[in-house]
């Protein structure tokens, strides 16, 4: 079940006339899904329903002008369109609401997400590029509304840099930049921020995108009036169009029932973005929600009676139906009868794939009553397991959790007892949680061979009068030759390009490299992000600078929601190698600071999160990630450009290794655990703790995810048998997350004869000024007397109070 896409120019009337009833068809076919999936909601076989009825007509028509290596970047409304493209199956669409945790049966996301977030395979099982030139592409959708449009900016830029960059393979990605990423979103989701965002940037860099909105005057029960200025986005957005001197948009308006109107919209919307490519907007207007928003309400609470009305009349498959009579296409009778199959396809389509879902379940139940039976015969306690499997049994319909509940349950009342029936069932759980576990939990990371861990160290090496520079001049070096020896590369952000970044780390490469690969961008965070993903994902490598750790906020929401989730959330099947470099730290001011790491660190799981001490061990860091396959965050250190670092001969080749730490000051009595610039503090006080008799050892944590995977800490630990963590974040933040990793991953717990510490800020932002600094964040006396302490509890009369 697909659309044909529009290719021939001359067609006869039976060729025409079986288009349109294919089309008819699929918008039908798709309904049906819709109505039969709600109701699979509400007797409890599936969750949540979000579906796309009332949308299917435009859809059709966008799926006759998508071709091979286009990109799709949308939201839940669009299963029509899937359907269309080929994409997905009545079957897929059920798995889906099903959560069937099999990627065959459920490619979306392997039951992962909830239904209605779509997505196409990007990768094969071993994370190989396919050839997305020859494929349809969806990159996989994110419920935040609006949340979307960041990355569909980047998947459109890589198509200008692809016809514009010499240099690059792109074998598998582009053919000549022909490539359309096209958007959907919700008329509500416009109010977002980063619809707004996204439509400048677009409109600037002038890239192929085509935004479609939906428009069913409705954002779940709110209505047009409360979301958009004179409830018409296209009119407000009507500067954007472009004119014969300015460049701009090209804006188009269209009704959603009116399928000639809809295809000759779509057809002339392609046609310009991918040749020109210019951003074009198309504002589907008169859509409905023949269900409502979702399975969780019903719309007849908040729409009148006369709107109800009108969305019934105007229901697009209904139009479509009328249109197809009205011009002699296919009488009622005969759409009567079509409507009748797919019908009963779809019902079939439903059962089979509940019988996908459920029969292993059935098979794996099967195995754990057969082993409570065995457990029950044998045990003291037989009459309380017999229970517990009489009570699993008549489950109709169990999910592994009812298995595993059971199960685990059982094992309570055999506590004191040992069994061959008792082992069985302890391996079984034991094999059962691993496997299981695995559907859900793997893939949060890479597992293909590129995997960043898999990258060893590479120290750098240095002539024997190597020179002694300023910190920004190994970064620039070091960028320099990336850019030369990675033509994929490209790096973007406020300042980056023309000064070379605000700190000259890239000072002469745009000259160099080129603007399309060493660019500046607009004060959009957000977007500057989105622009990373959407390239990463079309097999660019992008490095996206965000100029300070503490502006990172504004892009953190979609690092956090779709950038670190990209992997997981398509079971492997999509990434996004993306760079993204940042600079912060131990500056001045409540935004000049940037400390927010504990924040940062708990946002984003899925991202590596990099804080080198130097510029060398950062360049180093860029190095290894180059080498592979994952997102990664580095945070340079603010006040570190200038310091003196020796010049490496091995530039562009030493590699720092992720989750590695380093130690940096070998001591006997405590280890001091910190990172960034924090660490001269701690080097100082510890130079001053050394003439009080007070012997410290210091590690440089450097990757705070993944964090020190070789548990060296705790090497150290019990050595010194004392540990004190320094950070310039408030107490609670990475602070806690490193004394975590080491007491509960490290068990660092038996090595301790003292209490171990934190050090963080003060619980407000850091305030301005040299004072402010030494009020507001640990300084090298807080860091000394907090050791002092330590040592003072340990031993009074060798370390008597100081105050
Ligand atoms: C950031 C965010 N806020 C709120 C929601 C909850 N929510 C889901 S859909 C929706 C309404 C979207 O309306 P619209 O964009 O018009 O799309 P439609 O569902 O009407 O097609 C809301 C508020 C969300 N998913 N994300
Ligand atoms: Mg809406």
């Amino acid at each position: 079940m697909k659309t044909n896409p529009n290719t021939k120019t001359e067609i006869t009337f039976d060729d025409f006339k079986a288009e349109v009833l294919n089309d008819y068809k699929l918008a039908v076919t798709s309904r049906e899904c819709s109505l039969l999936g709600r109701r699979e909601v509400l007797t409890g076989k599936a969750k949540f329903g979000i579906f796309g009825d009332g949308k299917e007509i435009p859809q059709i028509a966008w799926a006759k002008a998508f071709e091979n290596g286009d990109f799709r970047s949308g939201y839940y409304r669009d299963q029509t369109f899937m359907m269309a493209i080929g994409e997905l199956t009545i079957e897929q669409f059920f798995a889906g609401l099903y959560a069937n945790t099999d990627l065959k049966e459920e490619p979306m996301s392997a039951g992962r997400q909830m239904g209605g977030h779509f997505a196409t395979h990007s990768l094969d099982e071993n994370g190989n590029w396919k050839n997305l030139t020859e494929q349809k592409n969806s990159s996989s959708d994110i419920s935040p509304t609006a949340g979307q449009m960041p990355r569909l900016l980047g998947l459109a830029q890589a198509s200008k840099i692809y016809r514009q960059v010499e240099g690059i393979d792109a074998t598998n990605f582009s053919k000549s930049g022909n490539e359309i990423a096209w958007g959907t979103i919700g008329n509500a989701s416009t109010s977002e921020g980063l619809f707004f965002e996204t439509i400048n940037a677009a409109g600037v860099l002038q890239v192929p995108m085509v935004i479609s909105i939906w428009d069913d005057n409705y954002g779940i029960s709110v209505h047009a009036r409360h979301q958009t200025t004179k409830e018409n986005i296209s009119e407000i957005l009507k500067g954007f169009q472009r004119n014969e001197n300015e460049k701009g948009y090209e804006i188009f308006r269209v009704n959603g029932w009116n399928y000639p109107e809809l295809m000759d919209t779509y057809q002339r919307a392609a046609k310009v973005s991918r040749k020109e490519h210019i951003p074009v907007m198309i504002h589907v207007q008169e859509l409905t929600q023949p269900q409502g928003h979702s399975t969780s309400g019903s719309h007849e609470r908040y729409k009148n009676q006369e709107r109800l009305a009108w969305e019934a009349e105007y229901d697009c498959n209904v139009q479509m139906r009328q249109w197809i009579i009205a011009n002699n296409i296919a009488t009622d009778e005969e759409l009567t009868a079509l409507e009748r199959e797919i019908k009963k396809a779809v019902r079939e389509g439903k059962k089979a794939a509940w019988s996908a879902f459920i029969n292993p379940i059935y098979a794996e139940s099967k195995e754990v009553l057969g082993l409570l039976d065995q457990l029950a015969s044998t045990s003291s306690n037989g009459v309380f397991i017999k229970k517990l499997k009489n009570d699993l049994e008549a489950i109709d319909e169990p999910l592994r959790r009812d298995l595993l509940s059971a199960a685990r349950k059982a094992l309570r009342y055999v506590v004191a007892e040992s069994s061959p029936a008792k082992t069985n069932l302890q391996n079984w759980i034991n094999n059962y949680i691993n496997s299981v576990q695995q559907k859900y939990s793997s893939h949060l990371h890479s597992e293909s061979k590129l995997n960043a861990l898999n990258q060893s160290e590479i120290l750098p090496t240095y002539d024997a009068n190597a020179e002694e520079v300023d910190g920004r001049v190994v970064l620039r070096e070091n960028f320099d030759a990336i850019f030369s020896n990675y033509p994929e590369a490209l790096i973007f952000g406020e300042d980056a390009g023309y000064i070379g970044d605000v700190n000259q780390g890239l000072e002469g490469l745009q000259e160099k490299h080129g603007e399309l690969r060493v660019s500046d961008t607009g004060i959009r965070e957000a977007t500057i992000l989105g622009q990373g993903i959407g390239m990463a994902m079309r097999g660019l490598r992008p490095i996206a600078e965000i100029q300070y750790l503490d502006y990172i906020m504004y892009a953190l929401q979609i690092m956090s929601d779709d950038l670190a989730t990209l992997h997981y959330r398509t079971k492997g099947r999509q990434k996004a190698p993306l760079i993204v470099r940042t600079r912060g730290h131990r500056l001045e001011g409540i935004w000049h600071s940037g400390s927010q790491m504990g924040g940062v660190i708990n946002l984003i799981r899925g991202i590596h999160v990099l804080v080198p001490r130097n510029m060398t061990k950062a360049a180093g860091f860029y190095n290894t990630l180059l080498d592979s396959d994952e997102p990664a965050l580095v945070v340079e250190c603010l006040n570190g450009y200038r310091l003196k670092e020796k010049l490496p001969n091995n530039i562009g080749k030493f590699k720092t290794p992720i989750g590695v730490v380093e130690t940096i000051r070998e001591g006997e009595d405590i280890t001091l655990v910190s990172y960034g610039s924090t660490l001269r503090l701690v080097e100082q006080a510890a130079k001053e703790l050394q003439e009080v008799g007070i012997d410290a050892e210091i590690i440089d944590v450097q990757s705070l995810l993944p964090f020190d995977l070789n548990h060296d800490i705790v090497k150290s630990i019990a050595k010194t048998n004392r540990v004190m963590v320094i950070d310039e974040d408030v107490k609670g933040g990475a602070s806690a997350y490193i004394l975590d990793q080491i007491l509960n991953e490290q068990n660092a717990f038996e090595y301790l004869d003292s209490q171990p510490k934190t050090l963080a800020a003060k619980p407000h932002r850091p305030a301005y000024g040299t004072d402010g600094d030494y009020f507001s964040k640990p300084s090298v006396e807080d860091i000394f007397e907090a050791i002092y302490d330590v040592m003072h509890e340990l031993s009074p009369a060798d370390y008597p109070k100081l105050r």
